[in-house]
This record gives C-alpha cells, sequence and structure tokens, in this order.
C-alpha cells in the first residue's frame, strides 16, 4: 500500500506537538501564574527529581518559595530562555532551574546535575567558527567545523547539518560520524518526516533534546482544563510518530538545533545517538552558543555573496539592455544578442515577442505553442512568471515537453505602443534523487486499518524525475524582475 506524500503531510500537520500535556523525564517542570501569584501546574515526578511532592506544591503561592521569588525577580521581562538559569543551592546543589517567561505564564524547569561542570578543550573551533568565509570551497571546512565543536561538547555518534530545500524536504549535506555506522551524506528526506508544526517549534526554542526515546512521558498535573503551551521548554514529551521514527531509524537519542538564516530555517543540525544520552543544561548551552556563531558565519557569507553576483549581474545586465535600446530598432538589436540573453539564465532557448514580431533562438516550442503561450501570459497578472514543468499549465500541448520543460517569462504592456515579452526555455532534464528509503511508504496495514507511520526502510531509493527542468533559483528571479525594471527604463 502507498499513500499520496500529500496528504501524509496534511496528516502530520495535526499533531498538536506544544500541547501534548506531558514531558520527558529528564526534569520537573513547574508552570506559574505570576498575575495571580499561584503556582498552577506540576509534573508528576517533581518528587523524584526535586524531592518535593507535587501536591505539596500545587496551588501554593509563590511567595511561599524563596527560590522562586528569587528566581523571578531576575527574570527579564521578554519572552524566551535561559533568561534565567542557575545551579540552586538553596533547593539541592545538584539541581539545575531554569526559568522561562512565555506569554502565558512562567515555565520552571527542574533537572538533577550530578556532574561536576566539564572543561571542554573548545578555543580553537570557536576562533575558527568567527573567521569570516571568503569562498564557497572554505564551506565544506566551516560545517565541518561545527559538528567536530559539537562532537567534542556531546559525544553523539552521527551530527549532520541538514539543508531544507524550497519544498521543505532536506537533505544531509555535512556528516560526522563514528567508524561502523554507514554515511547518510547526499540523501534526501521529505518534508513531511519534520512537519511544519514540528519546523517552526525551532523559532521558539532553539533546541531539541530527546535523550532516551524509551522513556515514559511524565503527565503534566494542574490547575483548570488549558494544556500547558509547552513550545518553549526543553522538556516537551515527544511526538509517538518521531519516537517510531527515530526507532525504525535504529536511534536511542536525538538532538537537533536550528540552522537560521535571516530569521528563516535554512536547515538543522541534526545528531544522533546508538544508546541514551543525556546532556546536561551546560552542554545544551554551549551546543547553542556555538549554533549560534556558526549561524552568524554562515549568514554573513551567503548575505555577501549575494549581493555580490547579483551586483554583477545587474551590471551585466544593464550593459546589455543598452546594446539592445540605445539605438535602431530593438527587436533587431535583440536578434544579434539573442545568445548573450540567452546565457542569462542558463537557458536552452529565448523569445522575444514584441506585438506580433515573434525572435527566437535555440530550443523554443513551435509557433503555434509560442502563440497559446503569450495569450495565456498575456492575462496573467504577474509580470514575472517561472515554472520548471510548463505542461502542467499546458497539458494540451504534448509536443511542448519533447522540447522544453522550464520557463521564466517577462512582460510589460506599453498599452498602445505595444507589448513586450521575454522568455527564456529550459530543456527537460532528468533528475535522480536518491531519498532515504521510498517516501511513499509511510504507512501500516494493521488488521483492516490503514495506519500512518514513519517509514520502516531508510534504504537509498532513486526515484527518477522527469518533467521537469533545472529549478529557477531566487537568484534568477530576483534577477529576472531586475531585468524587466531595466528594460521600463528605455521603454
Ligand atoms: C521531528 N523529524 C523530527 C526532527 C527531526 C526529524 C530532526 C526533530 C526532532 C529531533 O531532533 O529528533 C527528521 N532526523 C530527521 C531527518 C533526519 C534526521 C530527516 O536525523 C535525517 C538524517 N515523521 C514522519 C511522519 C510524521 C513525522 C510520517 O516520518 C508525521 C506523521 C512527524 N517528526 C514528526 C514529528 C516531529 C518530528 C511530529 C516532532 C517531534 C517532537 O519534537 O516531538
Amino acid at each position: 500500500k502507498e499513500m499520496n506524500i500529500d496528504e501524509l503531510a496534511l496528516q502530520c500537520e495535526k499533531e498538536a506537538l506544544h500541547h501534548s500535556g506531558a514531558i520527558q523525564p529528564f526534569g520537573a517542570l513547574l508552570r506559574l501564574d505570576t498575575d495571580d501569584n499561584l503556582i498552577t501546574h506540576a509534573s508528576e515526578n517533581l518528587p523524584s527529581i526535586a524531592g518535593i511532592e507535587s501536591s505539596q506544591m500545587l496551588e501554593q503561592s509563590i511567595d511561599s518559595y524563596d527560590w522562586l521569588r528569587e528566581g523571578l525577580s531576575r527574570l527579564s521581562d521578554k519572552y524566551g530562555k535561559p533568561f534565567f538559569w542557575e545551579r540552586a543551592v538553596k533547593l539541592r546543589d545538584w539541581l539545575d532551574v531554569a526559568m522561562i517567561r512565555t506569554e502565558n505564564g512562567v515555565l520552571v524547569e527542574i533537572e538533577r546535575n550530578e556532574l561536576p561542570d566539564v572543561h571542554y578543550d573548545i578555543q580553537y573551533y570557536r576562533q575558527q567558527l568567527i573567521k569570516p568565509i571568503r569562498e564557497s570551497n572554505e564551506l565544506e571546512a566551516y560545517h565541518q567545523m561545527i559538528l567536530e565543536v559539537l562532537n567534542v561538547v556531546t559525544g553523539l555518534s552521527r551530527i549532520m547539518v541538514y539543508r531544507f530545500h524550497p519544498d521543505w524536504s532536506g537533505e544531509v549535506i555535512a556528516e560526522l560520524a563514528a567508524s561502523g555506522l554507514g554515511s547518510y551524506m547526499g540523501l534526501r528526506y521529505p518534508a513531511s518526516d519534520i512537519p511544519a508544526i514540528a519546523r517552526n517549534l525551532y523559532l521558539l526554542n532553539p533546541i531539541r533534546s530527546i535523550p532516551d526515546i524509551k522513556a515514559q512521558p511524565i503527565p503534566i498535573i494542574g490547575l483548570g482544563d488549558q494544556p500547558v503551551d509547552l513550545s518553549r521548554t526543553d522538556l516537551r514529551s515527544v511526538s509517538p510518530m518521531h519516537i517510531q521514527y527515530l526507532e525504525n531509524m535504529g536511534v536511542a537519542a536525538s538532538l537537533s538545533l536550528p540552522i537560521k538564516l535571516n530569521g528563516q530555517l535554512w536547515g538543522l543540525i541534526a545528531g544522533h545517538h546508538h544508546a541514551p544520552l543525556k546532556l546536561s543544561r551546560y552542554q545544551r548551552h554551549l551546543c547553542i552558543e556555538l549554533v549560534a556563531s556558526y549561524n552568524l558565519g554562515l549568514t554573513n557569507y551567503f548575505n555577501g555573496n549575494r549581493l555580490k553576483t547579483l551586483d554583477n549581474l545587474e551590471r551585466k545586465a544593464k550593459q546589455l539592455l543598452n546594446k539592445i535600446f540605445v539605438s535602431g530598432n530593438p527587436l533587431d538589436n535583440i536578434d544579434d544578442n539573442q545568445r548573450e540573453i540567452m546565457a542569462f539564465f542558463q537557458a536552452d532557448g529565448f523569445a522575444a515577442i514584441f506585438d506580433q514580431d515573434v525572435i527566437s533562438v535555440g530550443s523554443t516550442p513551435d509557433m503555434n505553442d509560442m502563440a497559446a503561450i503569450d495569450a495565456w501570459f498575456g492575462r496573467q497578472t504577474d509580470e514575472v512568471v517561472s515554472y520548471e514543468k510548463l505542461c502542467d499549465i499546458f497539458p494540451d500541448y504534448p509536443l511542448l515537453l519533447a522540447i522544453v520543460s522550464g520557463m521564466l517569462a517577462i512582460k510589460i504592456d506599453l498599452g498602445r505602443r505595444g507589448n513586450f515579452r521575454f522568455f527564456w526555455f529550459r530543456k527537460e532534464e532528468k533528475q535522480e534523487i536518491p531519498w532515504a528509503g521510498n517516501p511513499n511508504k509511510p504507512i501500516l496495514e494493521k488488521a483492516d486499518a490503514i495506519v500512518l507511520s514513519p517509514r520502516r526502510s531508510f534504504e537509498k531509493w532513486v526515484e527518477v524525475r522527469s518533467g521537469y527542468s533545472l529549478p529557477w533559483t531566487d537568484q534568477d528571479k530576483l534577477l529576472a524582475t531586475k531585468f524587466r525594471k531595466i528594460m521600463l527604463h528605455w521603454l
């Protein structure tokens, strides 16, 4: 049995992860209502972690506990974490306490930590991580640097840089793994492996640690029927779907941190361990700090690079359009410079239409198909469009695919003075995608029912994708918009 991957993705978005009502047992949780000065919720493992009866604290006034009052007085008013974290000497000197102010009350995380703080020898890595990346060939070493230092701090048996594609599928682009574990390098994973509802939590909490997939979740008990919002606490219990996933992968513990570029999720640091692995708050804190440096390094590099390339291309576009419009008949000039125009977007074909006149070079649809495309484009409100699979829009033009699959087009409508249309075409490019397991097999048949489940096999499964051209990148689209603006100036 197979399930359509889009249906699956929808199913996976329905689990309200932040309202699970339970935590992982590596710590205990309290929720404080600071308006009413009340302890409203406590996890059932409070006695075993902190030696305090849950029932004793519940519904008590916050003021009855000096260490809570003191912690609160040191919390900033902003949301986020950890605004307060210390070894809670007053409570027990082997307890770490962190407080997190949320939109709705304060969460208190209490963890046992009987280990002395370890000194990690990571000064070298810290220095390397804040050195600017200059060339693209330095990127690989930069990724490797963050993996190595995280390995020093955590001892994880596999750590990866996982990069999202525009459709939110993802790819392992760097990896550090203990010997004998095999490699996931280059493998692709479908978007539904990490649903949006899980991805978005990384914008609220920069770390997700699952020390033991076999650990029983601990219920949170408390007042009222409103579930506590667990988005910002490290202790949030784990989705059963994901527990199954990790089990299928043969993983006992996992750790992940978001890679954010310009405020957006670009990828994840994803780590696995072959055995349960509890990281102390200090270790997690170091991981967050190190990944923050790495994020800044990547952001600087990509932003700088993007500016440089765009500047360069824009300058070239201006020169080219100068040649076309500065004197003589633009259509004749376009004719003379077609190959150069085509190369701008690594296209296999190019066509320009000015009212009834058409010129074309390379692989372009025949006159009949071209007329249909032109008429269709005329009806679109967008002045810049791009497609990787044209035959989705023109199912009745079977010959089209044989010639081209991708199209990037711009138009300028000058009313009575006519209409300008530029089209760049790319041929079909058969792509081989090495998925980690067949992404269409994430279901189980139980008795008569079909149950949604993570796929069981992560063996490499190669999909041959046909009908698509190479994708038009964000840079292509931005450049097309600039191209159009420069033309407007001349027309
Ligand atoms: C969460 N899925 C995750 C997370 C990762 C992945 C990294 C974040 C939690 C963590 O760090 O473990 C996926 N892990 C990967 C991938 C690699 C890896 C791709 O190491 C590649 C090497 N998962 C499914 C299906 C569903 C699903 C079918 O396969 C939904 C029905 C859901 N994944 C799912 C959910 C979470 C998740 C709900 C959130 C788990 C949680 O935080 O509680």
